[in-house]
């Protein structure tokens, strides 16, 4: 192989040695379109395919507690599969370094790890049939449902405090006063936004702060292209996207989801007149995911569900703002007004879905009287 250079203009021979001896047989092609790693497609002989990553250092300060935390999660997650002899569903794995590191740590300073392929899956940013909600909705529930059962010490918190709402304010009110960029004059609207929900987003974050409040293991980035669907039955095969497999709360899973998953749009929509919930995907969503999980959740958390997607897409929204404000220091982005764009879909989802909450609601209950009957 001649030097294979990514979009990022990364070496990566030098990478490929750490992982297989013959790396010249290895051919390399950039893949996917997350917003926070870098991923490659890793082709080695005719037969064997994998994912090479380079991992956000600078959102994810400790790789090594982030791999251990990922190697934790998959090695559970198979383990909980054999037992239930299930052969439908399945996991990445994390593939060692020649030496059986997690990662690997390149001379310049980046991370890098290698995963199992899942051949003959997709994956899509929108939805559109109530089936693929539905196998979302049974996805995520599953996946939550099969870590339900993981023991010994707590998952460390690879982002710390990534959802909580009064840190997320904080850096936001400092991000408009340093305007760095002389972009608050530009967001203003939406900045007005932002603030008129900070109330009522503080209050969510108190009552799932309760000490009393059940913690559990979460996803915490459950949005639609991070479920793997065989690509010929359509069936969700596999959760992936493991850096934020945390502890957490119920409703980020929930809330994140519909955020993807019952929004009409995408979540950097331009024509924000598209913007809307679809309530059936909504429902079908919910019925999937409390399928699996709805019998396990207490009422406290069940209650909590119902404002979950507006916190959920709140947070996005106000996330993607600030870094609009900061000068797109954290999410990828196509053009300048990306982030912004982004923030402004957002805030549109968070309307409508307070517009439909008399609906969502009289959806939600009854999903929860049915589950209990
Ligand atoms: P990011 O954090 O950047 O979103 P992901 O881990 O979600 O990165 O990977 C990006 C894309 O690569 C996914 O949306 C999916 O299409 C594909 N992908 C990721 N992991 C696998 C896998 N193990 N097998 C097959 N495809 C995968
Ligand atoms: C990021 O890695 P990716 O693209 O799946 C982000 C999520 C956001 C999402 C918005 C670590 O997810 O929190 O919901 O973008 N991940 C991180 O699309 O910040
Ligand atoms: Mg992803």
């Amino acid at each position: 192989m001649g030097e294979v250079k990514s979009d990022a203009d990364f070496p990566l021979d030098n990478i490929l040695a750490a992982y297989f001896s013959d790396s010249h047989s290895v051919s390399v092609q950039p893949f996917g379109s997350g917003h926070i790693n870098d991923t490659f497609l890793v082709s080695h002989s005719s037969i064997e395919r994998h994912l090479l990553q380079r991992i956000n250092h600078q959102v994810f300060n400790d790789v090594a507690g982030l791999m251990d935390n990922m190697e934790r999660v998959t090695q559970h997650v198979q383990q909980a599969l054999e037992k239930r002899n299930d052969t439908r569903f399945t996991t990445l794995r994390i593939i060692p370094t020649l030496e059986g590191s997690l990662f690997h740590l390149d001379p310049s300073g980046n991370y890098w790890r290698m995963i199992t392929f899942i051949p003959n899956s997709i994956t899509y940013d929108l939805v559109t049939s109530a089936e693929q909600a539905r196998q979302a909705g049974y996805a995520f529930g599953y996946f939550q449902q099969l870590l339900s059962d993981l023991t010994g010490n707590t998952l460390q918190e690879t982002i710390p405090q990534f959802h909580a709402m009064d840190n997320r304010f904080r850096i936001f009110d400092q991000a408009l006063k340093a305007d760095a960029v002389q972009r608050v004059e530009l967001a203003k609207k939406e900045i007005a936004f932002a603030l008129s929900r900070r109330q009522s987003m503080i209050e969510w974050q108190a009552m799932v702060s309760q000490p009393e409040f059940p913690r559990r293991v979460t996803h915490n980035d459950t949005k639609f292209n991070n479920v793997l669907l065989d690509e010929e039955s359509q069936q969700a095969i596999c959760v992936i996207d493991l850096d934020t497999v945390m502890p957490g709360v119920i409703g980020y899973d929930f809330g994140d989801a519909i955020r993807t998953i019952a929004n009409t749009a995408l979540e950097d929509e331009t024509e924000l007149g598209k913007v809307a919930v679809n309530l059936e995907f909504y429902e079908v969503f919910a019925q999937g995911f409390l399928g699996e999980v709805g019998s396990k959740l207490d009422q406290i958390e069940l209650e909590s569900l119902h404002f979950a997607p507006n916190y959920m897409t709140f947070i996005m929204g106000l996330r993607m703002l600030t870094d609009y404000i900061q000068g797109d220091i954290y999410y990828k982005t196509s053009h300048a007004e990306h982030n912004l764009q982004r923030a402004k879909a957002q805030f549109t989802l968070v309307k409508k879905l307070e517009e439909a909450s008399k609906s969502t609601n009289r959806i939600l209950t009854s999903i929860v009287e049915n589950e209990d009957n």
